[in-house]
Formats: structure tokens, sequence, C-alpha cells
């Protein structure tokens, strides 16, 4: 085991992440958290394998197989599969929507970090060999053909045109919920009913402190939207037809544009040439959307309303898409100094070098809340691990260490204040333990 200086001796930080985790698995899935997340969510899913991978690689294989049991019959992965628990706001009898495989899932997407999981299972498989890793390379050689299908509809449902740049119908499909990259869109929604009042907002009874969580008006808008692409049935082209939010996502283009070049990799390793060099494809595609979409004033990149074709000039993490799809040598140093520099990581104000969801200059910063302001483990793990690939290892092994640092204190929050340190959201939340699992047990290649 690797030691690295996080407070907290890491055989202690391991074993609490793997207790959180093992607290969490209802079985074949693992709550996003406890009680405010009480299902599975697509992306934490990916995350949550990627840690479990580290204890067992049965259980993390059994996590995608879950998630793969409800993907759609057009290759969408739903950003929820809804599991026993009725104590989620809006539950499945808000979604109306069902897989194939009678799964009760929510009826949009997340981004697709999936391959990366499943390239960390086998790698995992592969170094502990005999059964674990016969069950690893069975399990990504099987289910390559339904990880492709998810890449292909989000290139055709959500790319229609090819321009590189996937869209997304709600600020839920990025992840990125309240993020002020959204705001302009949020505000041209305007409810045409009130499906908030006379419901409960469940979240709020898990986070006591509201300033945490998004808005009730932001609630109303989330609600309608939903409502909207229940009226169209889900029907890709009729939701693109009616739906008040459409925006182009650069953050998620970007994790397919990274996402498809590993997945090609997988698909080279199991003889599917074809398949691979139709990724490799779509992964060039995507990071020349993600790359024509950068502010030569900022150089951070930019989502687009599609609905008014008004450009978002908002500092959030998201601008940093290039990081994760690569692709302009130059342009990437100029983002790594950025990121690094005394508006972003290297901020003197921080309590640990990591990178806030919303640069902490600007006038819609807000330390507390959300997508807003706060950091998360879970996007440092994948900045830490994508950078390291390209062979930014600098920076890498800067996220991973102060990335350990903020999580000795065995809370493993959903989000981090970033001046203070302090856990903020949910506590136990389950992507947070599996990178910090990620990060003590498996060296960096
Ligand atoms: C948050 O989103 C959900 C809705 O999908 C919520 O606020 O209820 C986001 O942080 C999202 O990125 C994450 O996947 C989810 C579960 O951790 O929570």
């Amino acid at each position: 085991m690797t030691v690295v200086e996080t407070g907290t001796a890491p055989p202690a930080l391991a074993a609490n992440a793997a207790y959180i985790l093992r607290g969490n698995d209802i079985g074949t899935l693992t709550t996003a958290a406890p009680r405010l997340y009480p299902h599975l969510w697509s992306w934490d899913a990916a995350f949550v394998a990627i840690g479990l991978a580290t204890v067992s690689v049965p259980r993390a294989v059994a996590e995608l197989t879950t998630l793969l049991g409800a993907q759609w019959a057009s290759g969408m992965l739903p950003h929820i599969v809804f599991g026993p628990d009725e104590g989620y706001f809006p539950g499945p009898d808000v979604w109306g929507a069902t897989a194939p495989s009678g799964a009760r899932t929510s009826g949009i997407c997340q981004p697709p970090v999936h391959a990366i999981a499943v390239r960390r299972v086998l790698d995992a498989g592969r170094r502990n060999g005999g059964a674990d890793r016969d069950l690893a390379e069975r399990f990504a050689a099987d289910t390559f053909d339904r990880w492709l299908a998810w890449h292909r509809w989000l290139a055709t449902a959500r790319d229609p045109d090819g321009r590189g740049l996937l869209e997304i119908h709600h600020g839920w499909e990025s992840g990125m919920d309240n993020s002020p990259r959204w705001d302009l869109a949020y505000a041209g929604v305007r409810p045409g009913l009130d499906l908030l009042t006379g419901r409960e907002r469940r979240d709020l009874q898990h986070v006591t402190d509201a300033r945490q969580r998004p808005t009730d008006g932001e609630y109303r808008r989330y609600l309608w939207l939903v409502h909207q692409m229940k009226e169209a049935r889900y029907d890709d082209v009729a939701v693109r037809e009616t739906v008040d939010f459409r925006m182009t996502d650069v953050f998620m283009s970007a994790v397919a544009a990274l996402a498809s070049d590993v997945l090609a990799e997988l698909g080279d390793e199991f003889g599917r040439r074809s398949e691979a060099d139709e990724l490799r494809t779509l992964a060039d595609r995507f990071r020349a959307g993600v790359l024509s979409t950068v502010s030569p004033s900022t150089g951070l990149a930019r989502d687009v309303d599609l609905r008014t074709g008004a450009v978002v000039d908002v500092p959030t993490i998201g601008g940093f898409a290039p990081l994760l799809s690569g692709g302009d040598a130059a342009l990437v140093r100029r983002q790594l100094d950025l990121f690094t520099g005394p508006h972003w990581c290297g901020h003197p104000d921080l309590r640990y070098a990591l990178p806030p969801s919303t640069a902490p200059g600007y006038a819609g910063y807000s330390p507390r809340t959300y997508w807003r302001g706060p950091q998360w483990p879970f996007m440092n793990w994948l900045l830490y691990w994508t950078l390291y690939r390209a062979g930014h290892r600098d920076e890498a092994l800067s996220l991973r260490s102060e990335g350990l640092r903020q999580l000795g204190d065995l809370a493993f929050g959903e989000y981090y204040e970033p001046h203070t340190g302090e856990a903020l959201g949910s506590a136990h939340q389950s992507w947070t333990a599996a990178v910090a699992l990620d990060w003590l047990i498996v060296p960096p290649r």
C-alpha cells in the first residue's frame, strides 16, 4: 500500500471506506448514499465499481451488471435504477419509466464514464489472477456490445447533427444539477404546472441546512422538465422537439471522448477491430466538438443553449472539459496552468489544492451550495486518473495526495467546503469512499 499523508493512517482510511461501501450495499446495488440517495445512480455506480474492484472483483462486476440490467432498448443507460426503498423524491411514480427487464428507472441519462470502470475492474481482475481474472475478462468481453450500444445511442440520439457535442434535457443529466452552467437555461424554463406543492422534498429531511441543496424554485423547474419528457413518452425525437431545456454539455461530451477511447482499447483487446475503429472515430468527433467551444479569452470550454444560441461563459469545473478530452497540447497546457493557478486549485484561501466546482472569484460562487462551489472527491479522482493516463503526472499525483488529505476526516462527504474542508451534503457517500479506496490501494500506473 502506498503511504500518502492523509492525517489518518492509510489502512484506517481504507478500512473505513470499505466499511461505508459494505454498509451501502443492499445486495445487487450500492446506494449512492444511505438516506439521501437510496438507489443506484448511473455515474456513481461506475465510480463505486472502481472502488469495489479493490476489495471484491465479483461485487464490482455485480454493480455494473445491475446497471446494465436496466439498459433501455435504445441503448440508453438511465440515470437512476430504483431499488426497493420508497424514500426518494422524485421516485418511480413520478418518472413512470420501466426498462425492458422490468427494472424501474428514471428517464434521463448521466455522463458516460462507465468504460473507465470496466477498464479498472479488468485491471483489478488481472492483478489478482485466477477466478477474478477469468470473471473480469469474461465480463468485459461479454458486455462490450452493451457499452457500445450506450455510446452509439449518445452519438445518435444526443448528437444527431454530428457536431461532437452531446445535448442534455435536464441539469440532472450533466450530474452537476444546479451548476451556474445551467442558470441561463433554467431562467427560460417556466413551469406550466406547480408539481412541487403538496409533495415532500425528501432531500431536505437528510440535509438539514437547505443552503447546501437546490432551492424549491429550482426543484419546480426540475419537475416540470420531467413532466414534459414523460408526456413525450421519453421518445428521443419527441423530447427534443418539446422540452424547455436543450443545452450542449461540453463536460459530458469530453467524458464521451475519453470513454470512447477507453472502450476502443477494450475492443482492441477482445478482437473487435471494426467497433474499436468506430469508437475512435466517435472519440475524435467529441474531442473536436469540445475544442470548438473553447473561449480564446478565458481558455475555458463552454456550453451552448440550443434553443437560443446563447453561449454560456461562466467559470465552472465544466470549462476544464479539454483536460478530459485532450486533443490540443497547447490548450491542455494552458488549462493545466489555469487549473493549478491562483484562480482554481492554487487559490490562496483553499484548504486543499483541489478544484472547486465553480471558481471562487466568480460572483455566483457559493462555497456551501452543492455544484455552485464545493469540491467533489469523485471529480478529483476522474481528473487524477485522466491526467495520469495522459502523462501529466505531477498534476495528477497532487490531486491524489490533496484528495486523500481531504478525506482524512473519515466523513466521506458528498462534497466539501473549499475553505474550511468541512464535509457537506450526505455523509457516507459511496463514490467518495470508492475513490479513496482506489487512491489508497491501486498504485498509479
Ligand atoms: C446528485 O443528483 C441527484 C439527481 O440526479 C439529486 O440531487 O437528487 C448529483 O450530484 C449527481 O451528480 C449524482 O449522481 C447524484 C447521486 O450522487 O446526486
